[in-house]
């Protein structure tokens, strides 16, 4: 284990007593949704895995500490102090826990601590990916690298079409990540339930997931799993109107210049000042969603 890793008692209990465990994310909490529905639904996606059984670990830099598990009071910090904390990927890392700073995780660096820690299923919204214009920008989200190397299952819904989901999909095909679909043969895209574009495998139970993730850990070779999970339906969007918010996104983001670890949030910001409400809401449901077969999953992996 190494120096800067704290791992929460009652995940550390459960690690040794080989219960099941999900890792959570906090970029999410800090900088994907405003106070103070960041914290409530944080800790209320930490009561749906806890009701499944399972143990939370919501991942976080906090004064340079890297945090498998943290308490309430630790998530309200990071949701009340929203996007003043570093959003913190793979190149961050070293400088935060050397400054005894604050982070917020990506999907990366919640990958890296939860496998620093023994973890290896983790719960999410969305993904990073290959941005469009990725051609020229060359603007690929280092998620996509973190998957091919670190040995954690990712439960998503999909990406958003902020992104170009096909050019992502070749990626993770080249990095040779599989791509799930939990129930569906095709890639969700966040608020949607349907993309238009296929996924590798199509799997129907949290049994079958944990058996692929115990035969890429048994065959020895590196990297995580990806496993998309659609948005339930009575919560999916509208798609006009999801990509009408894209579309103006994406412009206002090229009109001012934005780039660097800033598109991401910029994009994902005015979505959802575009969207409202309605966004919200949806984005917090496929989470408890995600969640809850998080902690199937883990259950299943015993
Ligand atoms: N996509 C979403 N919601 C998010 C993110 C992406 O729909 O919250 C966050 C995640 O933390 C993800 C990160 O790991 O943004 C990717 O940022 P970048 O594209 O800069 O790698
Ligand atoms: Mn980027």
């Amino acid at each position: 284990m190494n120096q800067y890793l704290d791992i929460a008692p009652e995940v550390s209990a459960a690690l040794a007593e080989g219960r099941p465990v999900v890792a959570l994310e906090s970029t999410i909490i800090s900088h994907g949704m405003p106070y103070p529905q960041n914290v409530e639904t944080a800790l209320a996606v930490e009561n749906i895995i806890r009701a499944e059984g399972a143990v939370p670990a919501t991942i976080a830099i906090i004064g340079g500490r890297l945090k498998a598990g943290l308490s309430p009071a630790e998530i309200e910090h990071l949701g009340k102090s929203g996007q003043a904390v570093p959003k913190a990927s793979r190149r961050d890392l070293p400088v935060l826990v050397a400054r005894g700073s604050d982070g917020a995780t990506t999907v990366t660096t919640t990958m890296m601590i939860a496998a620093m820690a023994g973890i290896s299923v983790f719960a999410t919204g969305g993904i990073g990916g290959v941005h469009r214009g990725a051609e020229t920008s060359m603007d690929v989200s280092a998620d996509l690298e973190e998957l091919a190397q670190t040995p954690v299952m990712v439960i998503c819904a999909g990406a958003k079409s902020i992104l170009d989901l096909g050019l992502t999909l070749e990626y993770l095909e080249t990095k040779g990540v599989p791509v799930l679909g939990y129930g569906t043969e095709e890639l969700p895209a966040f608020y949607t339930r349907r993309s238009g574009f296929s996924v590798d495998y199509r799997v129907d139970t949290p049994e079958e997931l944990a058996a692929i993730a115990k035969a890429q850990r048994a065959l020895g070779y590196r990297g995580g799993l990806l496993v998309t999970n659609p948005i339930p339906e009575e919560y999916s969007m509208d798609k006009a109107v999801i990509d009408a918010a894209i579309s103006q996104a994406l412009a206002e983001a090229q009109e001012q210049g934005v780039h660097g670890k800033a598109v991401t949030p910029f994009l994902l910001a005015k979505v959802k000042e575009l969207t409202g409400g309605e966004s919200l809401d949806s984005n917090i449901q496929l989470v408890f969603n995600n969640a809850r077969l998080a902690a199937r999953v883990a259950a299943a992996m015993k």
